[in-house]
């Protein structure tokens, strides 16, 4: 036997075993899961990593599916009193042409046990203890290898854990986990190994490198998860798109046209940031679906006083004439081409500076009228920081084994934390803010460093 550790994933068909390493490996398309009985019929294994290193082989095996019979079985190999421990039996039977036979499925299972350090027995926790699942339990116990139950499905209605921790601790099992694979707890798997460990010593620090490993990945993919989700609404916040010019008779359609537009793009760019989460937490494409965003009309100029579009502009506001002068500077630049946002310049206008810029008058004007800009509502913003959070916490929480998608409405959440409150009413964070006066942020590529701080801030607030 090599050194990593081996672990065999055994219990009574339908009990989730697949499912299990499916979780355990974050992997969904290992092997098959169905709920129709003797799905898997060979072991299959599969290998868990600490940085790059195997840290331990866990195989999955066909369902006990006939324990009582094989039980009987075996005790007919013994003679009457004839002492005969565990593995001598075990040996006994898989010696008889009936473990190539009959007992095929049990033999498979039972030669995995043999070969492996331990075992996870694992139990859909919503049946009721049975005479087969004692049978089972004593021909593993018979393979002389520790044994760890695993209590499956013990998020669904109706599962009995006391029944089954009670039952187990008769048979001398006393080291039991919760973990619905499904819907497994987070710090489940922690727990999963940790307890594995205290029943094979010799494993211990090698269980310890997997479960320290994990804890790293976890909390980088959560960070990484969380700046998707940053990047995603300062590019959204930082959106500017110029209405053109058009003949008032046009001038509505133009409009709608681009708001329409403008929707379609923050939806396309929202279901990006979807599709990457999902792919960081190795789910499948479709695992997510995000309700349609409410429509709204998008936003007009309203931001006309925003500071930090202001002071961009060389504007603080209430000084005055000095303010005046450098807001006319900025103004300059626009008309001559180069675009610092429309809205800036007519709050210097409707903040009463007006009068400052001198000869541009009426020429000017006309020209800020004609170039509205259209940016992505403090509304939409919210509802998609909503949402985001929403799908993080279901991914979190989420087994690899789950084959129902997420379904994220985002406005709908029950629970509101103070987090959560203040993304529904309380002032936007200061990073979007800023993102306002940055139209080249919205760019994926655009924005460098200021907006690697803001998206780098946001994420903290994320959190
Ligand atoms: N709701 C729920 N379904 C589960 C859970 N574990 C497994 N299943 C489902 O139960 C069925 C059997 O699972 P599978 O992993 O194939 O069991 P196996 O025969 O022991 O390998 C599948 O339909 C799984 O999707 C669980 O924790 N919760
Ligand atoms: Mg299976």
């Amino acid at each position: 036997m090599s050194d990593i550790l081996r672990v065999a994933v055994v219990g009574h068909t339908n009990t989730g075993k697949t499912s299990l390493l499916r979780t355990l490996a974050r992997d969904v398309d290992f092997g098959e899961v169905s709920d129709s009985a003797g799905t898997t019929r060979h072991v299959e294994g599969l290998r868990l990593m600490a940085d790059d290193v195997p840290a331990a082989e866990l195989f999955d095996t066909p369902g006990l599916e006939d324990a009582i019979a094989l039980l009987e079985f075996i005790d007919g190999l013994v003679a009457p009193g004839e002492r005969v421990d565990g593995p001598e039996r075990v040996a006994r039977f898989l010696a008889r042409d009936e473990a190539a036979g009959r007992f095929e499925q049990e033999a498979k299972v039972l030669r995995q046990m043999l070969a492996s350090d331990a075992a996870l027995y694992v139990v859909d926790a919503r049946d009721p203890v049975l005479p087969k699942h004692r049978d089972e339990l004593e021909l593993l116990a018979a393979c002389a290898r520790p044994l760890l139950p695993v209590l499956n499905f013990v998020a669904a209605p109706g599962a009995r854990v006391t029944d089954w921790r009670t039952a187990l601790a008769r048979l001398g099992l006393h080291a039991v986990v919760s973990f619905d694979t499904v819907a497994p707890p987070l710090d489940g798997e922690r727990e999963l190994f940790d307890t594995l460990a205290t029943l094979i010593h010799a494993h211990r620090a090698r269980l310890q490198a997997l479960i320290d490993a994990r804890a790293r990945e976890s909390d980088a993919r959560r960070e990484a998860a969380r700046r998707l989700v940053a990047e995603l609404l300062v590019e959204l916040a930082a959106r500017r798109d110029r209405i053109e010019d058009a003949a008032e008779a046009d001038s509505e359609a133009v409009l709608q046209a681009a708001v329409a537009r403008l929707r379609e793009d923050v939806r396309r760019r929202e279901q990006a940031c979807v599709d990457a989460l999902l792919r960081l937490y190795r789910f499948r494409p479709d695992d997510a679906r995000m309700d349609a965003l409410p429509l709204t009309d998008g936003r007009w100029d309203d931001d006309l006083f925003n500071p930090e579009t202001l002071r961009q502009m060389g504007v603080r506001l209430g000084t005055g004439a000095a303010a005046g002068a450098a807001a006319g500077v900025g103004v300059d630049l626009m008309v001559g081409g180069i675009t610092l946002g429309a809205a800036a310049a007519l709050g210097a206008i409707a903040g009463g500076l007006w009068q400052t810029f001198g000869h541009y008058g009426e020429r000017i004007a006309a020209k800020l009228r004609g170039h509205r800009e259209l940016t992505v509502d403090d509304a939409i913003l919210r509802i998609v920081a909503l949402r985001q959070r929403e799908l993080l916490a279901a991914l979190e929480g989420r087994g690899h084994a789950a084959m129902t998608p997420i379904e994220v409405g985002g406005t709908r959440t029950a629970s509101a934390d103070d987090a959560t409150r203040q993304w529904r009413s309380g002032s936007l964070p200061g990073a979007l803010t800023r993102a306002r006066a940055h139209p080249e942020w919205a760019d994926a590529d655009g924005g460098g460093d200021d907006k690697d701080d803001a998206v780098a801030e946001l994420a903290v607030e994320l959190g």
